[in-house]
């Protein structure tokens, strides 16, 4: 039966970079689930009998959270629920789903890279019909109507059997659970040569990728050693657990370090790769060698040519504010247009709805395509293998092949975790009140060009989004740009991104802390890092 239920607001349901995150105890509210999912389905219309998605990433909370989901689609009026097996669908699949089906829309259940269990985080993001994260305006509204509720809808019935592939009801409510895999690995094998990796792993070839616990492990169990044949053992870590075996399923240096160990020794396989929370983010690593995202990014789109699902080229190429350069030199090489964006995917949407864009990434691990609306982990590795298989080559080699015919964009992310808000805001307000006097200051050797705070108007939709990051480009190509995270939970996160071009093939071979030493000086020399956050360095360096 369907039940009208009474209830009070919260004042702090507003979605940040990637939906609403918080601690498990914040979401263990009375009705603070049930009123997110309201406010969600109060924003939005035209559902009444039409098909919603509903899956996550397996931390803990996330199958009380499915059962609620369901019921209230159930009591709101939905007529049919797609659901991966045991509550599993990682984020790219979901966005798959969302756009196979035709679906109204989905409900994704994640808190991405960050740690997972009774203490830890939690979160739920909205996707719209065409598989992507809800647009700005969309959550504008949804934290609006948060702020009012008064009352929510939900199915008193029982529990769906989340374990079974079938078809059950919650009275007329259709709720198929599916197998989490099979639909996203079909897409895949549309996309990349399957044939050509198979005999490259046949060959020899040898990989290592690390799931870290999270989602991505039934996925490349089935892709990488069931389908593509290699060595039973390539995936570590391929069992999802509630708390990520108590680790950060973040794929950076830091959190995926016994991987970067294993590339960097002296039997280390052919190629190395991770993947997030959620499986949308990808670490990249070659026999002793990292892929910084930015360059993955850019190596992607000059080689993506060689899958047959990008034999005909590429439309252009997007990426977020705070990524280097690189891509934009592939962009003008292959005369195709190139996008910056805020950071967050639910920018590039627009971009690829309207065929501008072919291929997207971000400077914190994520690439992807017009196959989906979100980025796809395993999307990139897969592309990264196509292309190995086909240009015969290590991984060192393109990246050094790449480098001389588009110069090296030397790039690091250096994340300060864990400040008290007041000290972060305060230095971001005073980088703001320098902006007008920054233009032709010197530090050291390094002359500012401009400086702004990035705005960027769809060209799309025409949408305006403010405030997106502190820009400082300096002559000659540097570059220091400045923001807060939008998607912690506790404090405030100081990310400040530094990038360098190096056009001379002989200089290509510094250490990138080496290399960006000048620009580190530069950021807490405008910025007073180490006295207003009181921090000697950074927490993370990625
Ligand atoms: C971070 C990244 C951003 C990414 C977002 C969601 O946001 O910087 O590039 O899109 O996480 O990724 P922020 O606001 O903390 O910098 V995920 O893998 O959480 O869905
Ligand atoms: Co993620």
């Amino acid at each position: 039966m369907n039940l009208i239920v009474a209830t009070q607001p919260y004042d702090d349901q507003k979605p940040g970079t990637s939906g609403l995150r918080k601690k498990v105890p914040v979401f263990q509210q009375p009705n603070y689930v049930e009123n997110f999912i309201q406010s969600i389905f109060d924003s939005v219309a035209g559902f009444s009998g039409e098909t919603l998605v509903i899956g996550g990433d397996g931390r803990y909370f996330n199958r009380e959270t499915i059962q609620i989901a369901i019921k209230m689609a159930a009591a709101n009026g939905f007529g049919r629920v797609i659901v991966g097996q045991g509550g599993i669908l990682s984020t790219p699949a979901a966005s798959h789903l969302i756009r196979k089906n035709k679906a109204f829309g989905g409900i994704i259940l994640s808190a991405s890279h960050n740690p997972g269990g009774p203490t830890e985080d939690f979160g739920i993001k909205y996707n719209v019909s065409n598989g992507g994260p809800a647009p700005e305006k969309v959550t504008d509204a949804i934290y609006a109507r948060s702020l009012e509720i008064d009352r929510y809808a939900i199915n008193d019935g029982p529990d769906i059997d989340l374990d079974r592939i079938s078809v059950q009801h919650v009275d007329d409510l259709a709720v198929e659970v599916i197998d989490s895999v099979d639909d996203y690995a079909a897409l895949m094998e549309t996309l990349f040569d399957f044939g050509a990796i198979r005999q490259m792993f046949a060959d020899g070839f040898r990989m290592s990728f690390d799931a870290m616990h999270a989602v991505t492990g039934p996925y490349a169990l089935e892709i990488l050693e069931r389908r593509l044949g290699a060595q039973p053992g390539t995936v570590k870590d391929g069992i999802p657990l509630p708390d990520f075996g108590g680790h950060h399923p973040d794929p950076n240096l830091v959190h995926a370090h016994e991987l970067y160990e294993l590339m960097m020794s002296a039997d280390a396989p052919d190629f190395g790769a991770a993947s997030d929370g959620d499986g949308d983010r990808n670490l990249i690593i070659g026999k002793r060698i990292f892929v910084t995202p930015s360059d993955s990014l850019a190596m992607l789109a000059a080689n993506a040519h060689l899958a047959p699902g990008y034999s005909g080229g590429l439309k252009g190429i997007a990426r977020s504010m705070p990524t280097s350069g690189a891509a934009d030199r592939v962009a003008e090489k292959l005369d195709i247009g190139i996008y910056e964006t805020p950071t967050g995917w639910k920018f590039f949407g627009n971009l690829l709805d309207a065929g501008l864009v072919t291929i997207c990434g971000e400077e914190s691990a994520g690439t992807g395509s017009s196959h989906v609306r979100e980025k796809d982990g395993l999307w990139a590795v897969l592309l990264w293998l196509n292309i190995l298989a086909a240009r015969k080559q290590s991984v060192q080699e393109i990246a050094a092949d790449h480098w001389a015919t588009y110069g090296r964009n030397y790039y690091a992310r250096h994340d300060y975790e864990g400040l008290s808000v007041e000290a972060a805001t305060g230095l971001m307000d005073n980088l703001r009140a320098q902006l007008p006097t920054l233009p032709g200051r010197k530090l050291g050797s390094l002359s500012i060009r401009t400086a702004d705070d990035f705005a960027y108007t769809d060209p799309v939709d025409g949408s305006v989004s403010e405030h997106q990051g502190i820009r400082i480009l300096f002559e000659g190509g540097s570059r220091i740009v400045f923001r807060l995270s939008g998607t912690g939970t506790s404090g405030a996160t100081l990310r400040v991104y530094l990038e360098r071009f190096e056009p001379d093939t002989a200089h290509h071979g510094m250490e990138t802390q080496i290399a960006l030493a000048g620009l580190i000086e530069a950021a807490d020399g405008i910025a007073q890092i180490r006295s207003r956050t009181g921090r000697d360095k950074p927490s993370v360096v990625t």
